[in-house]
């Protein structure tokens, strides 16, 4: 058994408790999923997450039933989980069946390139899950305290180190993901395991599983289109003479911070040491069952690697490695990132079949007013039944064509009043914002729904500039908790309360450096004057080749704020 809250002693939190007193994730979850009531106990829904299921309700809603004397609207999201963000065709369109039957409708692409279903009902939860696992799209492992989906680049490449890359981080999946019965019986077929085998049934997590969420992820050296460097391990593949000669470990990245506790922050995670291929999943089990045995359990707000890392050193968390591998880790390998754009276009796969990145603006594929991305996607899928990989940065390839079927894959697109990836500015396909309101029930503010609005104004500026063909990333979140990754792009906006967000100039596009906070609680409606003029004296004070977020740097944020116009002065723009 594993001790709750090892070496602190603290009192566990009640999660802990809740983990540990369920056995093995099963709770009460199948009682309740047979009651009256539209949603969960507090108990079920911590530990419904690790089923990939989050209880909310609808923001946009909650005040006016409040106010009515109603219950919320109780609505589901339900996160599946798809390694490296691959799927079949067919598991594609079970997908987008299975949110046209049961979710709001659309399918939403996150930074962790799996699908979320939003607005499930209660009653449809466990054919959501049933009609996904027909099709072998599980949505254990999507959430909880346990490792997370392992994400890599998504570009599908032919070539032995491509597939070598995708064999580990199926290995290592297998390796991680969580073995319970509990998932079977509660959503598939309900048969129980005998009481006797329960202990044995989680060899990886024990009873209490992880202290808190894990994040894997993969890289090929050079391209760091998946953000590396925030998650709790990142492995970097490293090709020589064309084939992975092993991987360097990066350590306790994380964006996750809350406003109001000073003492979270960003962290991007550090090199920990090379390990030849051979030993990625046994360096990968020893670096989380560190983090197992000697996580918080006690206050979840500090309950992720970062803290353990910072609170013992990284010199420590590598000897607990080490020891747990039985061999010392080699140095780690110098990386030099020269790319982290999506893979979006067409672009050749290496063996005569062409891929088709598109642009999905914030993940969101739906039929609206701007066209019907997700009735086109249905219809090339059922059509040419192309490889899905969607991607980090929320958005979807299609690979497999041959040339000669190009044409008439954007024929269907057009159609759709769907907007090419080249006809999209570089502003656009560079921005990402969380899901924010009305569902995520963490929102304090817009983001989803507020990017779109401010970005016309930013691909104005920048195109008047002349700096419409640089790269230049924006990210929005709806809260400080950093889903979209804000906190290493170019230019951040965090909402603090309603409307209001923090500015954050500084990261790098590259993803190798957190920016910092320029301006705190600026209106939405200001957030265009406060960055205008930084962005103006970019394009009139940069160095030769110098990057955004290189120049706000060297300039440094004291100027910066010197250079914002007053917002009472007002800005030509929206
Ligand atoms: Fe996240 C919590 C959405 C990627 C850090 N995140 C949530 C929840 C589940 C809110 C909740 O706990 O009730 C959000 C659901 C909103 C909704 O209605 O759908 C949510 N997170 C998302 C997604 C969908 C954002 C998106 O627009 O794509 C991403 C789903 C990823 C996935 O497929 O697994 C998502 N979340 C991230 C990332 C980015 C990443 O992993 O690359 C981060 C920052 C990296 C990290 O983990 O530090 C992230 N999410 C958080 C945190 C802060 C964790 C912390 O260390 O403090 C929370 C809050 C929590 O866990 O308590 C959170
Ligand atoms: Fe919700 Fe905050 Fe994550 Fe956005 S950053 S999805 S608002 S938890």
């Amino acid at each position: 058994m594993i001790p709750i809250a090892t070496e602190t002693e603290k009192k566990p939190s009640a999660v802990e408790v809740v983990k540990r007193q369920s056995h093995h994730l099963r709770g009460a979850i199948t009682e309740e999923l047979a009651n009256d009531s539209a949603t969960f106990t507090e108990a079920s829904r911590q530990l419904l997450k690790f089923h990939g299921v989050y209880p909310q309700d609808d923001r946009d809603l909650r005040r006016s039933l409040r106010q009515a004397g109603k219950e919320p609207r109780h609505i589901m999201m339900v996160r599946a989980r798809i390694p490296g963000g691959i799927l079949s065709a067919e598991q594609y369109l079970t997908c987008d069946d299975v949110t046209s039957r049961y979710g709001g409708g659309s399918l939403r692409i996150t930074t962790r390139q799996t699908f979320q279903f939003h607005y499930v009902l209660k009653s449809n939860l466990q054919s959501t899950i049933r009609e996904l696992n027909a099709a072998l799209v599980t949505t254990l492992n999507g959430c909880g305290d346990q490792a997370r989906n392992v994400i890599s680049c998504a570009e599908p490449m032919t070539g032995s180190a491509h597939e070598e890359l995708a064999c580990d981080r199926a290995a290592l999946v297998t390796a991680i993901g969580a073995k319970t019965n509990a998932y079977q019986e509660i959503w598939l077929d309900g048969q129980k395991i005998a009481e006797d085998a329960q202990e044995t049934e989680e060899p990886l997590y024990g009873d209490v599983y992880l202290p808190r969420k894990f994040k894997f992820g993969f890289a090929l050296a050079g391209d760091n289109c998946v953000d590396i460097y925030s998650n709790d391990i990142g492995l970097v593949a490293h090709v020589d003479d064309g084939h992975i000669s092993g991987y360097t470990l990066l350590a306790g990245g994380g964006m996750g911070r809350s406003a109001g506790v000073k003492a979270t922050y960003a962290r991007l995670a550090s090199p920990l040491g090379f390990i030849p291929r051979g030993d990625l999943v046994p360096a990968a089990l020893a670096a989380l069952t560190v983090f197992r045995d000697f996580g918080n359990r006690s206050d979840r707000r500090f309950a992720r690697l970062k803290y353990l890392l910072d609170d013992r050193g990284l010199v420590w968390f590598r000897d607990e490695v080490a020891s747990r591998l039985d061999h010392p880790l080699a140095a780690p390998r110098p990386l030099l990132w020269q790319r982290a754009e999506d893979h979006l276009g067409w672009n050749s796969q290496g063996d005569g079949h062409w891929y088709l990145g598109l642009f999905v603006e914030n993940g969101r594929i739906t039929d609206g007013h701007e066209g019907t991305l997700k009735s086109a996607l249905r219809t090339i899928v059922e059509r040419w039944r192309p490889e899905v990989h969607l991607t980090t940065q929320q958005n979807i390839i299609l690979a497999g064509f041959l040339p000669k079927d190009r044409s008439a894959v954007e024929t269907v697109l057009k159609a759709a009043g769907v907007r090419l990836p080249w006809e999209v500015s570089k502003t656009r396909r560079n921005a990402m914002a969380c899901v924010g309101l009305p569902t995520c029930g963490l929102a304090v503010a817009d983001s989803e729904r507020a990017l779109p609005q401010l970005l016309p104004a930013f691909e104005a500026l920048f195109n008047d500039l002349g700096l419409g063909d640089d790269d230049i990333s924006i990210r929005m979140t709806g809260c400080s908790n950093g889903c979209a990754r804000p906190y290493i792009s170019d230019i951040a906006f965090v909402g603090r309360s309603l409307g209001k967000y923090d500015v954050l100039l500084g990261g790098d596009f590259l993803g190798t450096r957190l920016n910092q906070i320029y301006q705190e609680l600026v209106p939405m409606d200001q957030i265009y004057a406060s960055v205008a003029p930084v962005i103006a004296a970019f394009a009139a004070e940069r160095r030769d080749h110098e990057r955004f977020g290189d120049f706000c740097v060297r300039v440094g944020l004291e100027r910066l704020r010197e250079m914002a116009v007053s917002p009472a002065s007002g800005n030509p723009r929206p």
